[in-house]
C-alpha cells in the first residue's frame, strides 16, 4: 500500500503541473466547464505577488474561495443546508427507506446524516422539524454482534437514544431522529425523510 505522505507528494506534483499550466494561461484553464465559472474570469490579479506561478494558482484559489462563501451564503440564507464545522447537511425533502435514502446521498457524493455530537445531531434536528418528518440517521444494527454501529462499521462514539431505546431486541436494525432529536432503533423498510451530509 502507498503511504500517505506519497499521495500528498503526488498531489503536490499534480498541483505545480496544474499551476504550471496555468501560469501560462492564467485565466480560467483546467477548470471544468461548471455554471457560474464565468464570474471566475477576468477578475484582476491580486497584486504584491511574487512570480507568474505562484499569482495565477493564488488568484483561482482566492476567486474560488470567494465564490463558494457566496453559494454558502445563498443556501443557508434559504435554509438548504446547515453547516457544522466542516460538514453541510442537506435533504433533498423526499421520504424514502433506508437503503433507499443511503443510495441517493451516496449518488450525490455523501452519505447519510450521521450526528457525531451534540451540534451535529441539532442541525439534523432543525431539518426534521423543518420538514415535520423523522429522518433515518447513518447508523444500523451489525448483524453479528448487535451493536449500533456506524455505516463504516466503527462503533458510536455519541449517542442520543430516547428513553428506553433501543428496543427492537434485534428486529428494529435502523435508527429514526425523532422531532426533539432523539433516536429510536426502528425498522429499516418505512419512509423516512432522506438527509444527507457532505
Ligand atoms: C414503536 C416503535 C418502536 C419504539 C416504540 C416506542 C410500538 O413500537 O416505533 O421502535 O421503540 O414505538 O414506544
Ligand atoms: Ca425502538
Amino acid at each position: 500500500m502507498l503511504s500517505y505522505s506519497s499521495y500528498i507528494l503526488t498531489a503536490v506534483a499534480a498541483l505545480i503541473v496544474t499551476c504550471h499550466a496555468l501560469s501560462k494561461f492564467p485565466e480560467i484553464s483546467g477548470l471544468p466547464d461548471i455554471p457560474g465559472k464565468d464570474v471566475l474570469k477576468g477578475l484582476p490579479h491580486v497584486p504584491g505577488l511574487p512570480g507568474s506561478l505562484d499569482t495565477g494558482c493564488h488568484n483561482l484559489l482566492v476567486n474560488l474561495e470567494h465564490r463558494l462563501f457566496q453559494l454558502e451564503a445563498a443556501l443557508a440564507l434559504n435554509g438548504k443546508i446547515r453547516e457544522v464545522g466542516e460538514k453541510v447537511f442537506a435533504t433533498n425533502g423526499k421520504k424514502a427507506d433506508f437503503a433507499s435514502a443511503l443510495r441517493s446521498c451516496e449518488e450525490a457524493g455523501g452519505t447519510l446524516a450521521t450526528p457525531m455530537n451534540e451540534e451535529e445531531n441539532k442541525a439534523i434536528m432543525d431539518i426534521v422539524k423543518q420538514y415535520k418528518q423523522y429522518a433515518y440517521l447513518g447508523i444500523k444494527e451489525c448483524e453479528t454482534s448487535g451493536q449500533f454501529t456506524y455505516i463504516t462499521g466503527m462503533p458510536l462514539s455519541y449517542t442520543k437514544w430516547h428513553q428506553y431505546e433501543p428496543n427492537g431486541k434485534g428486529k428494529e436494525k435502523c435508527v429514526e431522529m425523532y422531532k426533539d432529536g432523539s433516536w429510536n432503533d426502528k425498522k429499516c423498510n418505512l419512509y423516512r425523510l432522506t438527509i444527507c451530509e457532505f
